[in-house]
């Protein structure tokens, strides 16, 4: 493993650190991998009860890279192997859960709301901003974010790309537990020692019956979305996008 993620094991509890804080830890696929990797090695290791997955350093995650969805197009899109990480991490059995701290944008939102339980700081900026690239969200946050905010919270969000804070995401229900700004960590290894005290098969069970509750039912929901998200790969409005974030500058959007 490289030093991208950091992982660390104890009493039941796996945990594992995003390490890239000069790119405010964004998902490159390097690092999706490896968290999937990582993940998927504890679901299989009987000495893993849960897991919690947090960034090193101040932020949770700024998404992915946007370095690499520069090079991505529509061709590419369906077999861009982060498909295939995404998909890992979707399918984990294991309960497991996201503490946000900082900035918690576009895929790193998505990560954490594909977490079992999320535990936020206050302060955190959580958000999807995917739009102000002109895209959407890839990896199921619009639809997560749907599923519990409903469509019109939803459509504010993601159509204007504004952000919200960990506040907000607990008094909504996007988040099991908020806590005070630094705290998320202790706060989410707090909770999996209760967790590590559960019975496995039974908190196991629940989450499948769970996500057969909330998830399953929109498999097609979830699809339409990862194939806009391809198609918008090779718009004009994405490279335009791209290039406005890395000029520092607003974009200028021609719906091309
Ligand atoms: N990717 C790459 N580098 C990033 C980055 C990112 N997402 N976010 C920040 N950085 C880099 C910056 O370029 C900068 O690099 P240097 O200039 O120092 O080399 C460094 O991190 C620090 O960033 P800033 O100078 O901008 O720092 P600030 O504190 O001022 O601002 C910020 C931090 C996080 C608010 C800002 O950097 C920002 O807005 N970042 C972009 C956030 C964003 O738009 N995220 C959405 C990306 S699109 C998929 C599934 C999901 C996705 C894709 C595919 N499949 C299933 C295939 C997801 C897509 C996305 O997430």
């Amino acid at each position: 493993m490289s030093d991208l993620l950091l992982s660390r094991q104890e009493a039941g509890v796996l945990q594992l650190a995003l390490n890239r804080p000069a790119a405010r830890n964004a998902l490159n696929t390097a690092l999706l991998g490896e968290l999937a990797d990582a993940m998927e090695r504890g679901d299989a290791d009987p000495a893993v009860h849960c897991m919690v997955v947090h960034g090193h350093g101040d932020h949770f995650a700024a998404g992915a890279d946007i370095d690499e969805l520069a090079e991505r197009t529509a061709a590419n899109g369906p077999t861009d192997p982060r498909l295939g990480h995404w998909q890992r991490i979707q399918r984990i059995a294991k309960p497991w859960i996201a503490a946000v701290e900082g900035y918690c944008l576009g895929g790193g939102c998505e990560l954490a709301l594909c977490a079992d339980l999320l535990v936020v700081a206050e302060d955190a900026a959580l958000g999807q901003p995917e739009i102000r690239l002109g895209m959407i969200p890839g990896a199921g946050g619009l639809q997560r974010l749907a599923l519990t905010l409903g469509k019109a919270r939803t459509l504010h969000l993601v159509l204007t790309g504004e952000r919200f804070s960990g506040r907000d995401a607990h008094a909504w229900g996007l988040a099991s537990q908020s806590c005070e700004n630094g705290q998320a960590l202790n706060t989410a290894l707090a909770t999996a020692t209760r967790l590590v005290e559960g019975a496995p098969l039974a908190q196991r069970l629940a989450k499948q019956a769970v996500l057969a509750m909330t998830e399953a039912p929109h498999q097609a929901g979830f699809a339409l979305g990862r194939r806009s998200f391809e198609l918008l790969l090779s718009s004009h409005d994405k490279a335009e996008g791209i290039a406005a974030f890395r000029e520092r500058r607003t974009p200028t959007f021609r719906g091309e």
